[in-house]
């Protein structure tokens, strides 16, 4: 077991090679975490912080961050969850969204969680299977199986499956329709409870406020207008701003420029109303990172 020592780096345990992985890596390179050619070890130095990378498999994760052996872990929920890891999950990521569903085979007999009752269910996730049907006081026969789950029906293994779908494709290529979907996921930055020391800790809050201001950006953007001077009033009320916008006056007599962040999900609302209200060259720029 490792002793508590402010000598040793930040271990941060990363998937090896998934769909995790791409994702993991930009996030650490959006927040300015530089490393060297990262395929060539699976333990990789940080060259402008005291961190380091631990590239392994996804289920290992939870457990790596539980024992201590990694202080911090980017991991889908369906994993820790299943896991039960006793870890501090410190935020959700918004990426590798997926959701564990029960799904059937289609125009079959089981329609509701009851018609599961005395059923085989094949999965990967056990645990979290049995927790639902638990919940649903449903007596399943569940089937544990490390992969290609969706075939489990086709082969008379099973009579259903519990597994993760994103877009759904691979269940509809399967014959399959999915029923209920018992639990949501996606990436997630955990931390390990056993002790860490103050240096660690402060290098965990600074890449915390990093990942802020790093979604912050990734979730606005800057938009420039024109708008003659009388509608700038109007504008005000339409633009959901973070802060009040920038508005500059132009050489155009009459007209001013106006500068200012919205959230990416009200972009072509408000682009609309502000057309408008006079606004003309409305340009919007991607945001690379924000102090929030
Ligand atoms: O080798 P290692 O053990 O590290 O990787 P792995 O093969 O176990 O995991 P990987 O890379 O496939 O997935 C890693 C994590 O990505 C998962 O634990 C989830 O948190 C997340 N994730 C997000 C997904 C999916 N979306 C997903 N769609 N993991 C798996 N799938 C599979 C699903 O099992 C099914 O086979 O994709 C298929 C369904 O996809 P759709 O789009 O057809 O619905
Ligand atoms: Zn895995």
């Amino acid at each position: 077991m490792r002793t508590l020592d402010s000598t040793t780096s930040l271990r941060i345990a990363v998937q090896k090679s998934g769909r995790l992985t791409d994702k993991t890596l930009n996030l650490l390179d959006g927040i300015g975490l530089k490393f060297d050619d990262y395929k060539r070890s699976l333990l990789i130095k940080c060259l402008n912080f005291d961190v380091e990378l631990l590239l392994i498999r996804d289920d290992d994760i939870p457990e790596y961050v539980e024992d201590g052996v990694c202080d911090l872990g980017f991991v889908g929920a369906n994993t820790v969850a299943e896991d039960e890891a006793d870890v501090t999950v410190l935020r959700g990521l918004g990426y590798g969204v997926c959701r564990l569903s029960l799904a059937v085979p289609k125009n079959g007999n089981i329609n509701k969680p009851a018609d599961f009752a005395g059923k085989k269910v094949a999965t990967s996730y056990p645990v979290l299977t049995r927790k639902y049907f638990e919940s649903q006081g449903v007596d399943v026969d569940i089937i544990t199986l490390s992969g290609s789950v969706e075939i489990a029906p086709r082969l008379e293994i099973a009579d259903a499956i519990s597994d993760l779908v994103s877009t759904g494709g691979t269940l509809k290529a399967n014959g399959l329709e999915e029923l209920v979907n018992i639990f949501d996921s996606e990436t997630q930055l955990i931390q390990t409870n056993k002790p860490l020391s103050d240096g660690k800790k402060h290098l965990i809050e600074k890449i915390l406020q990093r990942i802020e201001g790093y979604k912050k950006a990734a979730e606005s953007r800057y938009i420039m207008m024109n708008a003659p001077q009388e509608s700038v009033p109007k504008i005000k009320e339409i633009i959901p701003s973070l802060k009040s916008p920038t508005v500059m006056p132009l050489a155009d007599n009459g007209m001013v420029a106006i500068h200012t962040v919205i959230p990416l999900s009200t972009f072509w609302d408000v682009m609309e109303q502000l057309k408008e209200a006079g606004a003309t060259g409305i340009v919007m720029l991607p945001i690379e990172s924000m102090i929030v």
